[in-house]
């Protein structure tokens, strides 16, 4: 009778996209997005530079070689890379001078560091990846506060801005966010809600997660904010999105969901949430609102999913 009950509690497999159910299965989640790879597209900045080819390649291969449990290698970044991080950094410091990173313009922080950190933070830890993911493998790592993060660093002739993400993206735009005990939740909240479901919810959670984490704007005392990773990674776009010359829409989850977007440059529009903590509301009660044959709960003693079925 036991048997029959347990055959019965199990989700039909066909209707369900797989997902990862432990920390472990993350290793499955490595689609890789080469639209804006240097070997692949004609119009990233270090296309006609061999040497930089070269050397992400050798990252990539690092990342693509990388299991859950095995060491972070650290990388030795050469004297031109810690020239541009040193631009991109010092130029944001510029703009937001008063925010205390705990970085410094000398060297590239090293992933390995960063990820102990954030773990005593929060609980996210990171784990690199060779380059930009497919959202459903991206928005998985989230549900168990992995958070999959490059290694490699921009093209020296663009430090303003990156079609792609790269470890300034992720250290001056993420790290500082994650490390947000409310932002953590907020996160693995939108990862959670990714899994298992159809192509076209993760299209419109994925649309979610760009005109928030990625890019998103609120209001702070009256006053209009950044706190989009794409936006603190980026002095070009972050002047630009501030400056009244992109249109500003409401947001609204079940609106922003659908408005198209486009990552090869600034955004023409954003949206604008009256608060931080309006944001986290609203798209809790849009993932809610999406319909699956089960729930899901994280267990972060065993770093594991506990799958029911919905009663
Ligand atoms: N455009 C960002 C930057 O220049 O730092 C990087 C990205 C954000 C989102 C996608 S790529
Ligand atoms: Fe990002």
């Amino acid at each position: 009778l036991k048997r029959v009950a347990d055959d019965v509690r199990t989700i039909p497999e066909e209707k369900v996209p797989w997902f990862p159910r432990k920390i472990r299965d993350l290793d499955k989640c490595n689609l890789l997005i080469t639209k804006y790879d240097p070997d692949m597209d004609q119009d990233h900045p270090g296309f006609s530079d061999p040497e930089y080819r070269k050397r992400r390649r050798f990252i990539a291969e690092l990342a693509a070689n990388y299991k859950h449990y095995s060491h972070v290698v650290s990388l030795e970044y050469t004297p031109e890379e810690v020239a541009t991080w040193r631009e991109v950094y010092r130029t944001l410091r510029t703009i937001y001078p008063d925010v205390e990173c705990g970085y410094g313009e000398d060297s590239i922080p090293q992933l390995r560091k960063v990820s102990a950190f954030l773990k005593e933070k929060t609980g996210f830890q990171l784990r690199p990846v060779a380059g930009l993911l497919s959202a459903r493998d991206f928005l998985a790592s989230l549900a168990f506060r992995v958070f999959q993060c490059t290694q490699y660093i921009r093209h020296a002739s663009a430090p303003m801005h990156s079609p792609e993400p790269d470890c300034c993206h992720e250290l001056l735009g993420h790290i500082p966010m994650l490390a947000d005990k409310e932002f953590a939740q907020f996160s693995q909240e939108i990862g959670l809600a990714t899994l298992g479901a159809s192509d076209e919810d993760i299209e419109r959670l994925s649309t979610l997660y760009w005109f928030t984490v990625e890019f998103g704007l609120c209001k702070q005392n009256g006053t209009v904010k950044a706190y989009g990773a794409g936006l603190l990674s980026s002095y070009g776009e972050l002047i630009y999105a501030l400056s009244n010359e992109p249109e500003y829409k409401p947001f609204n989850p079940e609106e922003t969901a659908i408005q198209p977007y486009q990552d090869q440059t600034f955004q023409p529009v954003y949206f604008v949430s009256e608060s931080f903590e309006d944001a986290k509301i609203k798209m809790r009660r849009y993932s809610s609102s999406i319909q699956r044959p089960f729930s899901v709960r994280y267990d972060p003693f065993t770093c594991s999913l506990e799958v029911l079925d919905q009663p």
